[in-house]
C-alpha cells in the first residue's frame, strides 16, 4: 500500500502526479529548488520541503537531499516524473535500498534501455523490429568499416549511452566513416563517460512513432496504442497526437501485439514507451523510454487510462484488472507544448506572467502549473503548460484545437502559441502528411515570409 508519495519533480508534471494521488487517496510531498518557493506544485502539495538552491544540479538531481526529505516526512514511495531522476537506475537502486517504492520499473529495466546496444539486442531478441545495423558495439574504426559495408551508406554513429539524439553522427558515404566514428565517440566519452559507439542504417524520411505500454507485476501487459511525435525541432517535441494519421486499424493492432508479447517476455514493470522509425509502411525500433513522457496526455485522452493512477497501482503490486480486449481506443487527441519560448526565434522567455486564461469547455485539457502573477525562472525547462483536447475524429479535434488556441490568455512572457495558430491551417499539417523533417523546414519557410 502506497499512502504518502514523494514526487521528486516541478511544473505541470509534479501537478500532474499530485491530481492522480489525490484521487487514490494519497498524501503527497512536494520538492522544490529555492527558486520553487512560490511555485503551484508547492502550494498544492500536502507537505513541501526545499531541497536545495535553484541549480538543479543542486536540487532535484541531489539525490542525498531528495531522500532526507523522504525521512523527514515519511514517505512510502517516490514519483519520479519526466527528465531529472525519472531515468536514473542508480536513483531508483537507493530508493528501494530505504525501504521506499520508485514508482517506475526495475533499476536493471532503466540501466538495460539506458544501453541502446544493449536495449536493441533485447528488445530484438523478443520479436520487435530493429533497425539494421552493426551487429552490436563496434570496438575499433576497423571493425566500423567492415560493419559499413554490410550495413550501407548513408548510416548513422550512434553512442550506446546517448539517445534523444545527442552522440550522433551522419556519415553520407564510406569516406567519411573515419570523421564520423571518431567524432561520435570522442562526444560520447566526453558527454556520457562512455565512448561505446554503434551503426545503424539511415532512414531518410521517417515518421517517429511510439507505441505506450503498461505492465504490472503479474504477467499482465498491455499496450495502449500509437502516439505520432514526428513534430519536432532539434529533438525538441512540439506537437503530438494519437493515432498516428500514417497507421491503419491492422497495422496498430499489429505493431501492438508485437510490443505486448515483447514486453510480456522482458519482464517489464509500469508504463514505457517503444519508441520506433516508421518509413513505407515498416517499424524500426530506435529506443525505449523507461518514464512517463510528456505527451502521455493524448493516450490519456483516447484510452480514458489514467496513466498515473496504473504507473501507482502497478508500483504498489496491484494487478491490471483487465486485459488487451478491455482496451479500446475512441477519437483523436492533440497536445501542443507550450513552452515559454519566442514563438519564431524559440529564445527563452523567462519572467513574470501578467495576465493568464485557461481554455476551457468539452474535451480541452490545460496541464500547466501557472497562474497569474507567476514568475517563470529561468533556470529549467522552457516547458509552462500543455494544452490537449480531443475530438470524436482528426478534423474535429483541429476544429476544437483553434478554438481552445483562441481562448488561451497569458501575457508577459513570450510563448510557443502563436507558432501552433498559424500551424493548424497548414494544408499539409491538416492532411497529418508529415515527417520527423517537416517541421523545420516549415519553420525555414515561414521565416522567408
Ligand atoms: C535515426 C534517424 C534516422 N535513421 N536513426 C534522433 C533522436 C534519436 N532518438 C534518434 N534519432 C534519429 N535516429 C536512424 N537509423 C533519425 C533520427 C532523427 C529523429 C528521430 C526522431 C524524431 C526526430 C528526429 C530528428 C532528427 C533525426
Amino acid at each position: 500500500m502506497i499512502t504518502k508519495v514523494l514526487i521528486a519533480n516541478r511544473g505541470e508534471i509534479a501537478l500532474r502526479i499530485h491530481r492522480a494521488c489525490k484521487e487514490m487517496g494519497i498524501a503527497t510531498v512536494a520538492v522544490h529548488s529555492e527558486a520553487d518557493r512560490e511555485a503551484m506544485h508547492v502550494r498544492l502539495a500536502d507537505e513541501s520541503v526545499c531541497i536545495g538552491p535553484n541549480a538543479s544540479s543542486e536540487s532535484y538531481l541531489n539525490i542525498p537531499a531528495i531522500i532526507a526529505a523522504c525521512e523527514i516526512t515519511g514517505a512510502d514511495a517516490v514519483h519520479p516524473g519526466y527528465g531529472f531522476l525519472s531515468e536514473n537506475a542508480r536513483f531508483a537502486d537507493i530508493v528501494e535500498a530505504h525501504d521506499m517504492i520508485f514508482i517506475g520499473p526495475s533499476a536493471a529495466h532503466i540501466k538495460l534501455m539506458g544501453d541502446k546496444i544493449a536495449a536493441k539486442a533485447a528488445v530484438s531478441a523478443a520479436g520487435i523490429p530493429v533497425v539494421p545495423g552493426s551487429k552490436g558495439e563496434v570496438l575499433t574504426l576497423e571493425d566500423a568499416v567492415k560493419s559499413a559495408k554490410k550495413v550501407g551508406f548513408p548510416l548513422l554513429v550512434k553512442a550506446a549511452a546517448g539517445g534523444g539524439g545527442r552522440g550522433m553522427r551522419l556519415a553520407q558515404k564510406a569516406e567519411y566513416l573515419a570523421e564520423s566514428y571518431n567524432a561520435a565517440k570522442q562526444e560520447a566519452l566526453a558527454a556520457f563517460g562512455d565512448g561505446s559507439v554503434y551503426l545503424e542504417r539511415y532512414l531518410g524520411k521517417p515518421r517517429h512513432i511510439e507505441v505506450q505500454v503498461l505492465a504490472d507485476t503479474h504477467g499482465n501487459v498491455v499496450h495502449l496504442g500509437e502516439r505520432d511525435c514526428s513534430l519536432q525541432r532539434r529533438n525538441q517535441k512540439i506537437l503530438e497526437e494519437a493515432p498516428s494519421p500514417a497507421l491503419t486499424e491492422e497495422q496498430r493492432t499489429e505493431i501492438g501485439e508485437i510490443v505486448r508479447v515483447a514486453i510480456t517476455k522482458i519482464g517489464y514493470r509500469g508504463v514505457g514507451t517503444i519508441e520506433f522509425l516508421w518509413e513505407n509502411g515498416e517499424f524500426f525500433f530506435i529506443e525505449m523510454n523507461t518514464r512517463l513522457q510528456v505527451e502521455h496526455p493524448v493516450t490519456e485522452m483516447i484510452t480514458d487510462i489514467d496513466l498515473v493512477r496504473e504507473q501507482i497501482r502497478v508500483a504498489a503490486g496491484e494487478e491490471l484488472g483487465y486485459t488487451q480486449d478491455d482496451v479500446t481506443f475512441s477519437g483523436h487527441s492533440i497536445e501542443c507544448r507550450i513552452n515559454a519560448e519566442h514563438a519564431r526565434t524559440f529564445a527563452p522567455s523567462p519572467g513574470k506572467v501578467c495576465d493568464f486564461h485557461a481554455p476551457g469547455g468539452l474535451n480541452v485539457r490545460l496541464d500547466s502549473a501557472l497562474f497569474a502573477g507567476y514568475s517563470i525562472p529561468p533556470y529549467y525547462d522552457s516547458l509552462i503548460g500543455k494544452l490537449i483536447v480531443h475530438g470524436k475524429s482528426r478534423k474535429g479535434a483541429l476544429m476544437r484545437l483553434r478554438r481552445a488556441l483562441g481562448e488561451i490568455v497569458i501575457t508577459g512572457v513570450e510563448t510557443t502559441i502563436p507558432l501552433f495558430v498559424d500551424l493548424i491551417d497548414d494544408p499539409e499539417f491538416q492532411e497529418g502528411d508529415y515527417d520527423i523533417h517537416w517541421l523545420e523546414r516549415w519553420l525555414e519557410a515561414q521565416a522567408e515570409n
